[in-house]
């Protein structure tokens, strides 16, 4: 099983500032504690961080031949990206939105996924842990469905 995690705009800044929201570690430590668990759960797992809208939409459209499931942390784009939410649709694959900090106890705009209605799930609140939740989720559900 492979299963693709992808970080939006500014989330490689995690862990240089904001602490209060996404905690003091790097992109790169998250990313090594999933890939850990991953291990364990008998799942590989595939990095990938962009600035970029479209770089995130041809990422999607790569995962469809190479990937069972995705894992993604749309950042700012959550809130207003229809051309990721129709990637996703369009990907037919299952994925699980993520957050760090807890979107709905924010700022009015950050309460409102566009993505999330294209998804099996949502988790955000738990900091890193909101990724450890979604893969073992993902592996989980991923697993029963085969
Ligand atoms: O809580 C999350 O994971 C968010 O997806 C993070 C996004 C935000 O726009 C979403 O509403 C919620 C922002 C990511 C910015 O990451 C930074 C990390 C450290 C310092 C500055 C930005």
């Amino acid at each position: 099983m492979k299963i693709l995690i992808i970080n939006g705009p500014n989330i490689n800044l995690t862990g240089t500032r904001d602490p209060a929201h996404y905690g003091s570690e790097t992109l790169d430590d998250i990313n090594a504690q999933i890939k850990s668990f991953g291990d364990e759960s008998g799942a590989a797992t595939v990095f990938f961080q962009s600035n970029t809208e479209g770089d995130i939409i041809d990422m999607i459209h790569a995962a469809r031949a190479e990937c069972d499931g995705i894992i993604i942390n749309p950042a700012a784009y959550t809130h207003y990206s229809y051309a990721i939410r129709d990637a996703i649709d369009a990907a037919g694959l299952p994925a699980v939105e993520v957050h760090m900090s807890n979107i709905h106890a924010r700022e009015q705009f950050r309460h409102e996924s566009v993505i999330a209605p294209v998804c099996i799930g949502q988790v955000c609140g738990f900091g890193k842990y909101s990724y450890i939740a979604a893969l073992y989720a993902l592996i989980r559900i991923i697993t029963e469905r085969a």
